[in-house]
């Protein structure tokens, strides 16, 4: 099927979303995101409360991207630099700019880290692994801090629901399971970079707690 998940399209998505001088081009990001999320439904329900909410974000983004201001959302680094000098981001509660490009692609950012670090414990698991501990302990150690008590324990109760090591090699549709592990290898240090040139941009401008 030409519109099944591959693996190696998110890997492709975010290679295209560094520019030669390092920036993150919003564009092919949210595709990489967009990706994900596909693949996230095909399995199952349980998921969608996630799903949907990362959808929206994404919708936000585009909106943005498309926007009559478009153009000053082409990497996160105009991004940022537009919405700061104009003051469109709610930096302490949020109140007039609740939906800024900030603080949306935030979220995406720090779930962006939670994906870096499930995708390296899969690709050193071994085949009696549990999918659902090391998912748990990736969001433990990523988005939990940021989430209310109900948010997290419905996470909790949909990580039990997720398939074994195997049928998750199978669905990532990379072919054996020694080529999902050579693909997440390669996948990981782009991955890895993209998060780091956002998190020290943000770091860097104080971004990193935006409501
Ligand atoms: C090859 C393996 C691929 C696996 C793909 C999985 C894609 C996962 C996409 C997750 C995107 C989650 C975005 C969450 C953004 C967020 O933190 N939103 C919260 C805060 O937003 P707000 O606007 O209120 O400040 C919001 O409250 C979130 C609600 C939904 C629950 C989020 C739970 C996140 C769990 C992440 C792990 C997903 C596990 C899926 C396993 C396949």
């Amino acid at each position: 099927m030409a519109d099944a998940f591959s693996l190696q399209d998110v890997l492709d998505s975010f290679k295209s979303s560094l520019s030669d001088n390092k920036e993150v081009f919003i564009k092919y990001y949210i595709s990489g995101w967009r990706e994900l999320v596909s693949f996230m439904n095909s399995l199952g329900s349980v998921f969608s409360f996630i799903s949907k909410d990362a959808v929206n974000k994404i919708q936000i983004l585009e909106n943005l991207l498309m926007g009559e201001n478009g153009t000053h959302y082409l990497t996160v680094q105009s991004m940022v630099k537009y919405e700061l000098d104009n003051e469109l981001v709610d930096l302490a509660k949020r109140s007039s700019h609740p939906e800024s490009g900030c603080r949306t692609l935030l979220r995406l950012h720090r779930a962006l880290r939670w994906l870096q670090l499930f995708l390296e414990s899969l690709r050193t698991s071994t085949e009696d692994s549990k999918t659902s501990v090391m998912c748990s302990e990736a969001y433990n150690a990523s988005l939990s801090p940021h989430h209310p008590w109900i948010i997290r324990k419905a996470a909790g109760m949909a990580f039990c629901a997720l398939p074994s090591r195997n049928a998750f090699f199978e669905v990532m549709n990379a072919g054996s399971d020694q080529e999902v592990i050579t693909l997440l290898g390669e996948a990981l240090p782009l991955i890895s970079e993209v998060h780091q040139i956002t998190e020290d941009l943000y770091a860097k401008n104080n971004l990193l707690d935006l409501p």
